[in-house]
């Protein structure tokens, strides 16, 4: 371990490092630390300015969030920050890496801020449900003005070293090798040049045009009201930085520590700050180390140029990864080539991508209809349809083209791995990789991990997963996986209940209102009534629909009617169908109120969550909420089904369940894991199946 904290004097400035790994987050034995260095700075006779830096990969990237919750020792971050701020020495921050959160906050206590080319700064406190809470929304807009501070701490995005130049957030740039070097010097001349002990707290001039404006918050709030629905943070950040600039800066600091603990003691902020950590923990696997061997991929095959496959193929080469794209005909493989080329384009115009960089990735791309056209590919990926057979020839012709070595991965959403890896003269290189739709924008890759799927396989998906910047979650081989699994039985229930007779309007608002972006039947419409009624082997509401060439927002609406905005209502058509199919199949007409409606289609996800924990499917009860938060769009600030049910009650959640099983029948049953849970108190966002 290195020494925590460093204290060097060089021409007369002290030089205080502090190396504490993997981040430098700002914990107790960190900011006791660097209150004792200031101190012992301040009495230093021999010392006419400060440098404050950081060893290791990083500035200071924030408080140290698994503090929060417990009860804090002294000194505060807030105290910390007084202590660097009152320095009878001029100080100077030194960056590089990420200063984030409490740590872009301790470089705006600092009197001058210096930083390399590929630093960053920012405040992404609101990713965690919270604001920044030691003075960042004080001081910030007086160093950027109101509208920047507003983008920045609601986004929480940070910035780069030029903007933050531009911005007046850093005063210099150093050699890229030389931080410490530049940074000394720097204080140096400052010292000599007698130039000011700026107090970033005193400055006015960018914020004095903002009092009394009330429209430029409420634009702002008005302009962002449908990304902000649902979180708590924004609000109390624009009420931080309206405070910033009505209320004198010890008056508005005390007010930002009001609004910063009301978040802390959120539930949203708790889901938020879990889902931090529960991220990071995905690609953990107890059986399979961090420093398992990995195979090279150097380029990759993608079998099936249709949706999904062109998705996939994007990742790669999005990425810079070659991708040989194999259809089997020439329409196809064109008509996929055209779609992949389409959506990098739809990227520039939004803005996000240059032509430049469009014309990159396309040049990695080698269409061909030839199957044998694989023989050199690291990574075979197919992404065919899902029907067993035509997938186990694919794997059987791919035993004998892909080279030794080469992993064979399929995409499929619900089949059995075992059964494809077992079409193969090679089980072992075999493994799912599955991709959410549209596959070039979630962020969910299931890595599904086969009876016979060697270890080194897994961590090269998890390493993989990353290059392509995808959050992998692990799961055993099991009908639908994890996502699709615990998420299905929320449509099954909402088309159930609209048969009973409540409105799929209703079902939707409730739906939209526990703050998904959607709810099922505007996902069904969405998706396309021809996609999720084509396995229908009964008459449903959904191929009823389609037999009427009601194929959903694509072709002639579906449950809903849309005009030429898009803007829906709910179609009398598919009114009657529902009530011809209730009819014909006896389904009593049976009313329920939001709650009920929330309870009928959630309670079965987390009961199915608590069958797929037990059947040993995923690792973790935290694994789950990732997936449905990065596959389905889980509102973050519920934390995902398994933490959600957590804050619910697993008493209450067994109770409602065993009564709808009495009134609506088995798919109701609670999990034995369940009643378990329930009764041993354990939460099942902290199972963890080793
Ligand atoms: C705050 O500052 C509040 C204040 O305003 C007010 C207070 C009063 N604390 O992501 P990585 C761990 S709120 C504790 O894999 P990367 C992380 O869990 C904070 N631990 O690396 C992981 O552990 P493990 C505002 C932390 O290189 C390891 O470090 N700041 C913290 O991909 C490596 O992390 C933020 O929100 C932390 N603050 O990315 C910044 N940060 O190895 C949050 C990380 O055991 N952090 N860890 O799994 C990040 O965004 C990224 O970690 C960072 C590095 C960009 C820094």
């Amino acid at each position: 371990m290195p020494e925590l904290m460093t204290y060097e004097r060089e021409y007369g400035v002290a030089i205080i490092t502090i190396d504490s790994p993997p981040v430098n987050a700002l914990g107790h034995a960190v900011r006791s630390a660097v209150v004792e260095a200031f101190e012992k700075a301040a009495q230093d006779k021999d010392v006419d300015a400060i440098v404050l830096t950081c060893g290791g990969r990083t500035f200071f990237a924030g408080a140290d969030i698994t503090e929060f919750g417990k009860p804090m020792k002294s000194p505060h971050l807030g105290e910390m920050l007084d202590v660097i701020e009152a320095s009878p020495k001029l100080t100077v921050a030194a960056i590089h890496g990420t200063a984030l959160g409490g740590g872009c906050e301790t470089a705006l206590c600092c009197n001058y801020r210096i930083a390399i080319p590929s630093a960053k700064i920012g405040l992404p406190e609101v990713n965690l449900g919270l604001l920044p809470g030691a003075g960042g929304t004080q001081r910030l807009p007086r160093l950027v003005g109101v509208p920047i501070a507003l983008d920045m701490i609601t986004s929480g995005k940070p910035i780069n070293a030029n903007t933050a130049l531009d911005y007046g957030v850093f005063d210099k740039l150093a050699d890229e090798v030389a931080l410490r070097a530049d940074a000394v010097a720097y204080a140096r001349a400052l010292v000599d040049n007698e130039a000011p002990k700026v107090r970033v707290r005193d400055r006015e001039d960018k914020i004095a045009e903002y009092k009394g404006n009330i429209e430029v918050f409420d634009n702002f709030r008005k302009k962002n009201a449908r990304k902000f629905r649902g979180f708590k943070a924004p609000e109390n950040i624009i009420k931080c930085i309206e405070a910033a600039v009505e209320l004198p800066f010890d008056e508005s600091i005390a007010r930002e520590r009001e609004l910063f603990m009301e978040l802390m003691g959120s539930i949203e902020s708790a889901a938020q700050r879990y889902v931090f950590f529960a991220e990071r923990q995905t690609a953990k696997v107890p059986d399979v180390p961090n420093d398992t061997p990995t195979r090279d991929i150097k380029r990759v095959g993608v079998i099936g140029a249709g949706t999904m496959g062109g998705g996939i193929t994007m990742n790669f080469l999005s990425a810079g990864v070659p991708v040989t794209l194999v259809e089997q005909t020439e329409e196809a493989l064109d008509r996929g080539v055209g779609v992949i080329r389409k959506n990098y384009e739809s990227s520039v115009r939004k803005g996000r991508m240059s032509m430049d960089a469009v014309e990159t990735a396309m040049g990695f791309i080698n269409p061909t209809t030839e199957l044998e056209a694989l023989g050199d590919a690291d990574l075979i990926i197919e992404a065919v349809f899902e029907q067993m057979d035509i997938k186990k020839e694919i794997f059987g012709k791919l035993g004998k083209i892909a080279k030794d070595g080469a992993i064979l991965a399929s995409n499929t959403s619900y089949l059995d791995i075992d059964e494809i890896a077992a079409s193969t003269n090679r089980p072992q290189d075999v493994m799912g990789l599955h991709f959410f739709s549209p596959a070039n924008i979630m962020p969910l890759l299931e890595i599904v991990r086969g009876e016979n799927t060697s270890k080194d396989l897994i961590n090269t998906a998890m390493v993989l997963s990353k290059k392509i910047r995808k959050t992998p979650v692990l799961s055993r081989v099991g009908h639908g996986f994890i996502a699709n699994r615990v998420m299905t039985v929320r449509g099954k229930q909402a088309n159930m209940m609209a048969l009973q007779g409540v409105s799929p309007a209703d079902i939707d608002r409730v739906i939209f209102d526990y703050g998904f972006a959607m709810g099922p039947f505007q996902m069904f419409d969405l998706v396309g009534l021809d996609v999720i009624g084509r396995d229908a082997n009964e008459k449903t509401v959904a191929s009823e629909l389609v037999a009427r060439d009601r194929l959903g927002q694509k072709k002639n609406g579906g449950y809903y009617d849309y005009d030429e905005n898009r803007k829906a209502t709910l179609s009398p058509l598919a009114m009657d169908i529902i009530k011809e199919v209730a009819d014909e199949k006896g389904v009593d007409q049976i009313s329920a109120d939001d709650d009920e409606i929330l309870a009928r289609l959630l309670y079965p996800v987390v009961n199915e969550g608590a069958k797929v924990l037990d059947e040993n499917i995923a690792i973790r009860g935290s694994d789950i909420d990732i997936a449905c938060i990065k596959g389905y769009n889980w509102p973050v600030y519920r934390g995902g089904p398994m933490f959600w049910a957590d804050t619910v009650g697993l008493d209450k959640i067994v109770a409602t369940l065993s009564d709808f099983e009495k009134r609506f029948g088995e798919a109701f049953t609670p999990s034995p894991f369940l009643e378990k849970c329930a009764a041993s108190g354990e939460r099942l966002s902290q199972v963890v199946n080793e």
